[in-house]
């Protein structure tokens, strides 16, 4: 069994007096004149833009970054002191590890009463290429996944305007009798609150929400997705998904779930028309949620806080209990974020085809700016999908730990025209994680460790 290496620590509690004065035209370190010994900031990274020395010492003292900072993450040329102090904060909370996990994605129909311009994955029910899959053949499906040994399905679809809230539930609780072993990960935000109208509780408000998730959950659901997020803006929800649930109502679906006991994820798709002013925003709203939901766990495990803030990415030395939370440890006893996963821009066959969608570096930098901003998140997920298997890789060393699964049939983008079966093996995975440097570790939807021979698997204890 591979074990991890513990993780690397840089260690610099309180902020320390400003020791260096700067050229105010240059910004490169050999302009810098030292009047005392160089700060940890300086020695551990080096920054060749002044005005990341105060980030660097708030990030290693575990201080939170104001949404000033945060901007500034995104405007400043010294990608690589960004990406190096995502690596930091990421090998302090994982390790030399990078999760994996072996899933199915069920795409069980693209018929959509939405037109959101982004997305060229929805059809309208008498347009060429529109399909929905009966119960049985999502059935299907999950008994072949579980045989081939898979751990979790990953079910979305568009807003049916004709499907039943039965055909949902009956999904979900002949899943679980047929493929018992499967955790359902399953509907975003935008498609619980469809299907809280379905079931007649749109009137209900967030009452409603816990109701129609209370019946999911009987049914089987386990977890919810993160997708639907976009950008939390009211412009961009404006100009490009205009009919869908706003930022207050997908948190608030997100609350709902975890006050019953799921966990979520949650997503920012950037690269489009959004601003970065506006992903920070994203961030922040996200943050503030996290905030709220772990509070108690805070107080529970010891770790102190200014204001609420409950930062996760600090020295070993602000974690006296855990430093990573767990539903059912001491104080949490809800569900809360588990995973950040940026998605990048797809303009290909979208009604935004004009459009550029974000570069490579842009790719890298916002996962970085992620794992500084989320810092209440345990994971960052770069899915590799979306990223490819060789971005992916280098986004492990620049603040992603984890890498999501085999996939396999991926309906929703596609990679340089690439089908929808999109399927890498446990051994292509295994192999682009150890060769970015890193021990791969199988995990199921909740991040236990997952042990396994062959198709059979079990949570280690
Ligand atoms: O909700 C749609 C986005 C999301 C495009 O929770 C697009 O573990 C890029 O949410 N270009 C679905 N993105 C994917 C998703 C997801 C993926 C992997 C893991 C998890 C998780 C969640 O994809 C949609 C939407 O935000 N999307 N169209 C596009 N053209």
């Amino acid at each position: 069994m591979e074990e991890a290496p513990s993780p690397s620590k840089n260690r610099l509690p309180d902020r320390p007096e400003p020791n260096s004065t700067y050229t105010s035209t240059s910004n490169t370190m050999s302009t810098l004149i030292h009047q005392e010994p160089p700060t940890a900031a300086e020695t551990v990274l080096q920054p060749t833009d002044p005005r990341l020395v105060p980030v660097v010492e708030d990030v290693l003292a575990g201080r939170r970054l104001s949404p000033e900072q945060g901007m500034l993450l995104f405007e400043t040329p010294d990608l690589h002191t960004i990406c190096g102090l995502a690596d930091i904060v990421r090998r302090r909370m994982h390790g030399n590890v990078t999760w994996f996990n072996i899933n199915r994605h069920i795409n069980y129909s693209n018929i959509c009463t939405l037109s959101c311009s982004f997305c060229a994955f929805h059809r309208k029910r008498d347009e060429e290429g529109a399909y929905e899959y009966s119960v049985d053949q999502v059935v299907e499906e999950a008994i072949k996944a579980q045989e081939a040994g898979a751990t979790e399905l990953h079910i979305v679809g568009g807003l049916h305007p004709r499907l039943p809230f039965e055909y949902y539930t009956d999904m979900l609780s002949s899943i679980r009798e047929h493929a018992p072993k499967l955790h359902i990960k399953a509907f975003t935000a935008v498609e619980v609150v469809h299907l809280q109208r379905k079931s007649r509780r749109g009137h209900l408000g967030y009452e409603g929400l816990i109701e129609v998730l209370r019946d999911l959950k009987a049914a089987g659901l386990q977890s919810l997705p993160g997708g639907g997020a976009e950008v939390f803006d009211d412009r961009v929800h404006e100009e490009i998904f205009k009919s869908k649930i706003k930022s207050d109502e997908w948190l608030d679906v997100h609350k709902a779930a975890h006050e019953i006991g799921l966990n979520s994820n949650a997503t920012m798709l950037y690269g489009h028309v959004e601003k970065r002013r506006e992903r920070i925003h994203h961030m922040e709203l996200l943050r503030t949620q996290q905030d709220r939901t772990l509070a108690d766990w805070r107080a529970a495990q010891g770790i102190r806080s200014e204001g609420g803030e409950v930062v996760l990415t600090g020295p070993d030395e602000l974690y006296p209990g855990e430093r990573l939370p767990m539903t059912g440890q001491d104080g949490l006893s809800t569900g809360y974020f588990q995973t950040i996963i940026p998605l990048p821009f797809f303009p290909d066959k979208s009604a935004l085809e004009h459009l550029p969608g974000p570069t490579g570096l842009e790719n890298l930098r916002t996962i970085a700016v992620c794992r500084l901003m989320l810092d209440n998140i345990p994971h960052v997920k770069a899915f590799w999908i979306m990223q490819t298997l060789d971005m992916a890789q280098v986004m492990l060393q620049n603040g992603a730990d984890d890498i999501d699964g085999t996939v396999v049939w991926y309906d929703i983008t596609h990679v340089d025209g690439a089908s929808t079966h999109q399927e890498t093996t446990v051994t292509d995975l295994k192999r682009a994680i150890r060769e970015a440097g890193f021990v791969p570790a199988e995990r199921d939807t909740l991040y236990r460790r997952i042990r396994r021979d062959g198709s059979d698997w079990r949570i280690e204890e």
